[in-house]
């Protein structure tokens, strides 16, 4: 018997074919049956809206955290301003109500594709396959910041294994990447579906606003019982807040309390001395010294990444003055700020001159007249005008003079 020369390429063809087959016919159960997800609700020109919304929302919460994370690992050629003084609290305020309002939105436009999941066939090219995977990146990294940001502000740091500022601020970078993919790739779709408005059935156009208002109503009711952590008028609203502005010892929030750090025995030490570093002298200063120097006052905000931001009425030290002490110019000193925690992210902190001669930049040993509670910082603390909470040293050990520009 004479075998045919081609069998064996006759055989792998036939099976390529009936692979063809099987792809070109859909399966008839489940959800990958055509017609499975019958809601006519869905629609290209929803999920197009729901696009633009979020796309606005992800864009303004991450600028608002890439400027606060360059606040805190400032480049050398970046200038932080002292003033307005409020400025930091409110891109920060921005920053958690914009990714609060971003839950609504990122739900309902999940839904409106999520049939999608299962269109068959799974891959019609290598181009749809990666188009795809950059969709899954994108769904997970979106995801990842959304629960990774309510966590962070409720303080439920146990379900996260990583430093959150790290992961939060990498992740970031990641959600842009795919998320610029998604839009060149969607951009003609997202047109098209948003010019296409008269082939729209009125059933169909009906049910498409009744679910883009609520969403819309949604991240306005989340935004609205939440803002008041950061935004006091609004703060007897604030229901769903894990933070209130006005809750805590002398009506301010504690992060890290002085348990916490293990200073307790430092800081109520009787022979506690502020020690004052400048390039030729150094002075320490007791309590008494340090009570007996100017005093001034300012109403200035602490306002915590965590999410709340909190006015308070502080009294102590221009920390110009202090660096006048030891004979160096105040207008263009750069200090190292240091707690006598031991450890800790937070322990210490670079005061550039913006911030060294602002008038309002105090060493505080009061808040409303009194003097620190313990947990605010006692018997002195860093606090400043426009700088974020992590920068507001607690439990001031040492002051250095790092150099002047
Ligand atoms: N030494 C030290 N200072 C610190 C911290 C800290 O953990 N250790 N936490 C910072 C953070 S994150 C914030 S928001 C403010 C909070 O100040 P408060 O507890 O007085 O409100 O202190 C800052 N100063
Ligand atoms: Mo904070």
């Amino acid at each position: 018997m004479v075998r045919h020369p081609d069998a064996a390429v006759t055989g792998r063809s036939a099976v390529l074919r009936r692979i063809a087959r099987w792809l070109q016919a859909p399966p008839r159960r489940g959800p990958m049956r055509p017609g499975a997800f019958p809601s006519r609700s869905r629609s290209a020109r929803l999920t197009s809206q729901l696009g633009l919304a979020l796309g606005a929302t992800f864009a303004v919460c991450f600028l608002t955290g890439l400027l606060s994370h360059v606040i805190q690992h400032p480049p050398t050629w970046f200038r932080w301003p002292s003033r307005p003084v409020t400025l930091y609290p409110f891109t920060q305020g921005v920053h958690v109500a914009t990714g609060l309002a971003t839950v609504p939105l990122l739900g309902v436009k999940l839904w409106s594709v999520y049939p999608r999941l299962f269109t068959w066939p799974p891959f019609r090219s290598v181009t749809h396959a990666a188009e795809r995977a950059s969709v899954a990146v994108l769904v997970a990294a979106a995801l990842f910041q959304v629960v990774s940001g309510i966590l962070n502000v409720s303080r439920w740091y146990a379900p996260m294994p990583f430093y959150f500022p790290a992961g939060h601020y990498w992740v970031a970078w990641l959600v842009v990447g795919a998320m610029l993919v998604h839009i060149g790739v969607q951009l003609p779709a997202v047109r098209a579906a948003l010019a296409r408005t008269t082939t729209e059935a009125d059933q169909d156009r009906l049910s498409r606003r009744n679910l883009l208002g609520t969403a819309g109503a949604a991240a306005a009711l989340i935004t609205l019982t939440t803002v008041g952590q950061t935004f006091r008028p609004l703060s007897g609203l604030a229901v769903l807040a894990p933070r209130l502005p006005d809750v805590g010892p002398q009506g301010v929030p504690v992060n890290t309390t002085a348990a916490g750090a293990a200073v307790v025995s430092l800081v109520t030490d009787p022979s506690y001395q502020l020690e004052v570093a400048g390039p030729g002298r150094r002075v320490s200063l007791d309590l008494a010294a340090l009570n007996a120097l100017p005093q001034h006052t300012a109403e200035l905000p602490i306002a915590c990444v965590e999410g709340w931001s909190a006015s308070g009425l502080w009294t102590g030290i221009r920390l110009r003055d202090l660096v006048a002490l030891v004979g160096a110019d105040p207008e263009r000193a750069t200090v190292l700020v240091e707690s006598l925690q031991a450890g800790g992210r937070y322990r210490a902190t670079t005061v550039a001159p913006e911030h060294t001669r602002d008038p309002l930049t105090l060493v505080a040993l009061r808040l409303g007249g009194e003097p620190l509670h313990l947990d605010h910082g006692y018997p002195a603390r860093l606090i400043a005008p426009n700088r974020p909470g992590v920068l507001q040293t607690k439990w001031i050990g040492r002051i250095t003079l790092l150099e002047s520009r």
